[in-house]
């Protein structure tokens, strides 16, 4: 059968390499196909000279021609080999560089994950700290689960069973239904003071909205504004009158004060305007100035969206016009009447190397005619029990005592 089927490929290729040899020797090109062709030639003639013998004489009568064949087969069988093996080795080697690679790409990807988890950790460990930290200096500043109406009143009724300290508390007014946290001072003279402004370190942005101004802003043991709609609730509670002290410190460490025996503002619709009673203290009356024009006692709050300020269409500060008090100083809000002396909100102007004024106002404390520059302050409330004399007569403008001056003096 094998026999059979070399006969008749070798039939089938015989013309070909014929033609392809003759082509050869044409050119004297390729011996070995010549061979080959000579061997292929051998095998078919020995072939065609065989009748299909027997299985048993086959074997001897095809012992030459078995041979080429079989030595064609093995050569074609080893050329395979060597072919797969080193289609093998090849695949082998890239596959094996795939792999690597691959390996290569996942431990940098590790490296780097836990590059990343490492500085994530640190990071949390660093937060953690810094919490722990924040939660033990703040636990100080807790605010004190008690409630009062104001300062004041924590003070009174608190102050007869032990000494209490400075800090946040929780107060509710009268006749409102809503309790907020304030801070008291209450060391300060006498204590029971609710602190409604502080400035201290210039790390609180004054240039605020007309709504952040009635809601508050700040860290209350730092700065702050308390807020008007508190504050109105506070000094607005029935049977009670309430003196604003302002406590000023200059840019050199020198202080000074002022106050009024009487301090209230009005409610919302009417702006929050201001009104003060007697003036008394070291700082001079920046609430009023020198003259009317300058006088904010019942001006309302303008803020750099809620102008209320006087200045119709504009007003001179500080040399310049404004049409604005609030935008002039900084999108801060006040009391201003044209622009007045005093703003205790001020903040620094963007560029201060234009305008290089200091920026808190209270222009009626002043050395060697100039003002003094400021760099800190607090404004504070604390009831005042005066049955003898009420709201009316504390604003009159003639009733002088020993302590306050009337309206309109400077000190
Ligand atoms: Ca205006």
């Amino acid at each position: 059968m094998i026999e059979f089927l070399l006969s008749t490929l070798l039939l089938s290729v015989l013309p070909l390499l014929q033609t392809s040899a003759s082509n050869s020797v044409d050119h004297g090109e390729n011996n070995s196909t010549l061979k080959q062709l000579e061997i292929l030639r051998e095998i078919h003639s020995a072939n065609a000279k065989v009748e299909l013998p027997t299985r048993d004489a086959s074997l001897e009568k095809c012992m030459m021609p078995c041979e080429v064949t079989e030595k064609l087969m093995k050569e074609e069988k080893r050329s395979l080999c060597r072919n797969l093996q080193h289609s093998l080795s090849s695949y082998t080697r890239s596959t094996r560089k795939l792999i690597r690679d691959m390996m290569d790409e996942h431990q940098r990807s590790l490296e780097f994950l836990s590059t990343q988890v490492r500085e994530l950790m640190n990071k949390v460990q660093s937060l953690s700290t810094e919490v722990l930290r924040s939660n033990a200096e703040m636990s100080s500043l807790k605010p004190v689960p008690s409630h009062g109406r104001d300062c004041s009143d924590i003070k009174e009724t608190m102050d007869t069973v032990a000494k209490i300290p400075s800090g946040i508390y929780i107060i509710q007014p009268e006749d409102t239904d809503y309790a907020f946290e304030a801070f008291c001072e209450m060391d300060y003279m006498g204590g029971g003071w609710t602190v409604i402004q502080r400035r201290t370190d210039g790390l609180t942005d004054f240039k605020r909205t007309w709504t952040e101004y009635t809601d508050g802003f700040g860290h209350l043991p730092g700065e702050h504004w308390l807020g008007l709609a508190k504050l109105y609730s506070i000094v607005s509670q029935e049977n009670t009158h309430f003196q604003l002290h302002i406590a000023l410190v200059s840019q050199d460490d020198t202080t000074s004060y002022a106050s009024y025996d009487d301090f209230w503002i009005d409610d919302e619709t009417k702006f929050f305007a201001i009104h003060l009673g007697r003036y008394a203290g070291s700082a001079g009356d920046a609430f009023r100035g020198y003259s009317q024009e300058q006088n904010q006692d019942t001006a309302p709050f303008s803020t750099s969206d809620v102008d209320n300020d006087g200045c119709s269409p504009t007003c001179t500060f500080e040399g310049q016009a404004a049409e604005s008090c609030s935008v002039r100083q900084n999108n801060t809000g006040w009391w201003f009447n044209q622009c007045g002396l005093s703003n205790l909100n001020g903040s620094p102007l963007d560029d201060v190397d234009l305008f290089p004024q200091p920026y808190l106002h209270w222009d009626t404390w002043t050395r060697n005619g100039v003002p003094v520059k400021i760099k800190a302050v607090t404004m504070k409330v604390k009831r005042v029990y005066s049955t003898k004399r009420p709201l009316t007569q504390v604003t009159s403008k003639d009733e002088p005592e020993e302590t306050f001056v009337s309206s309109g003096s400077v000190q």
